[in-house]
C-alpha cells in the first residue's frame, strides 16, 4: 500500500511532501482528458466556478475552475475516495474530508501568486492540508510553487489582502519545487508559498485538493456558499484572499446561458 511508505518524518519536519509518480502514464492521460473536459464546461456563478484572466498580451484565458466534484464523475471518485483520501487521512493523523478542489491552468503568460499561507483563505476549520497533482511538468520557467519548509506551525502576519507582507516575505528562505506530471506535492495550510508567471510557451496545469479533519466537520458546501456570496457582492477575486497577481474575472458564459 502506498500509504505504508509515506515519509511522515519529512512531512512532520517540513510541512511539505513530494510524492513522485502517483499517476502512471495511462491514468495521467485519463486525468488530462478530464481536465480538458472540465476546462470546456460553461461556468455558472451558482455552480461550477470558471475564472478567466487577461494576460499581459491582452488574451483572455482560463485561469481557474472550482467546485468540480458535483459536475464530473471521474474526478469525484478520484478526489473523494480511495488512495488520495487515504493519504490525506494519514498526513492529518485522522480521517479526512474534502474541503475544496480547484484546477489552476496557468497558460503561457498566466499570472503567479503572491506569498501567502492558505489558512486565511480557508474559514470554518482548524487546519487543512493541500495536495497539488501536477497535470503538466511544473518547472521554474512555467511557474512552479516556491515553498518555505519548516514554517508550518503558526500563522504569519497578513497584509490588507490576506497575503504575507512583502517586507516579511523577502526575509524567508524560498525553495522552488519543480514537480513532474503525475506526481503529488502535499503541504500544510501554514506553509508559506508563492509562484511566478508562466514565462514558457506551454501550459502548467495543476489540480489542488484541500482536505480537513473530518472531526472539524464537512464544510465544502459552506465554503462554496461563502464564495458565491462574495461573487454576488461583485468581487472577481479567484480566492477569499487577494493572492492572484493577474487580472481575473468570473466567466459569465454559464450565467448568460442559464438566464
Ligand atoms: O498554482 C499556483 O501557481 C499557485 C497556487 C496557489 O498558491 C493557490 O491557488 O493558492
Amino acid at each position: 500500500m502506498l500509504t505504508d511508505s509515506l515519509d511522515l518524518t519529512t512531512w512532520q519536519a517540513s510541512g511539505v511532501l513530494l510524492m513522485d509518480g502517483f499517476l502512471g502514464p495511462e491514468r495521467l492521460r485519463e486525468v488530462r482528458r478530464w481536465v480538458d473536459e472540465i476546462e470546456a464546461l460553461p461556468g455558472r456563478e451558482d455552480g461550477l466556478l470558471q475564472y478567466d484572466e487577461t494576460t499581459g498580451d491582452g488574451f483572455s484565458v482560463r485561469c481557474r475552475t472550482e467546485n468540480i466534484v458535483p459536475f464530473h464523475d471521474g474526478m469525484r471518485a478520484l478526489l473523494t475516495r480511495g488512495t488520495l483520501l487515504d493519504i490525506a487521512s494519514m498526513l492529518l493523523g485522522e480521517p479526512a474530508v474534502l474541503y475544496k478542489e480547484k484546477i489552476n491552468y496557468k497558460e503561457p503568460g498566466g499570472a503567479g501568486f503572491a506569498p501567502h499561507q492558505d489558512a486565511p483563505a480557508y474559514p470554518f476549520v482548524r487546519s487543512t492540508i493541500t495536495c497539488m497533482i501536477a497535470i503538466d511538468d511544473s518547472t521554474t520557467d512555467n511557474g512552479c510553487l516556491d515553498v518555505v519548509e519548516g514554517m508550518h506551525h503558526e500563522p504569519l502576519p497578513t497584509d490588507d489582502v490576506g497575503c504575507i507582507p512583502a517586507s516579511l516575505a523577502e526575509t524567508l528562505l524560498w525553495k522552488p519545487v519543480p514537480v513532474r506530471a503525475g506526481s503529488l506535492l502535499w503541504f500544510n495550510w501554514y506553509v508559506p508559498h508563492r509562484s511566478g508567471v508562466n514565462t514558457s510557451p506551454h501550459r502548467r496545469r495543476a489540480i489542488y485538493l484541500t482536505y480537513n479533519a473530518a472531526s472539524d466537520g464537512d464544510h465544502r458546501h459552506h465554503y462554496y456558499q461563502e464564495k458565491q456570496h462574495r461573487l454576488a457582492a461583485g468581487t472577481d477575486r479567484i480566492s477569499l484572499i487577494g493572492h492572484f497577481t493577474g487580472d481575473s474575472h468570473v466567466s459569465a458564459r454559464g450565467a448568460e446561458e442559464s438566464a
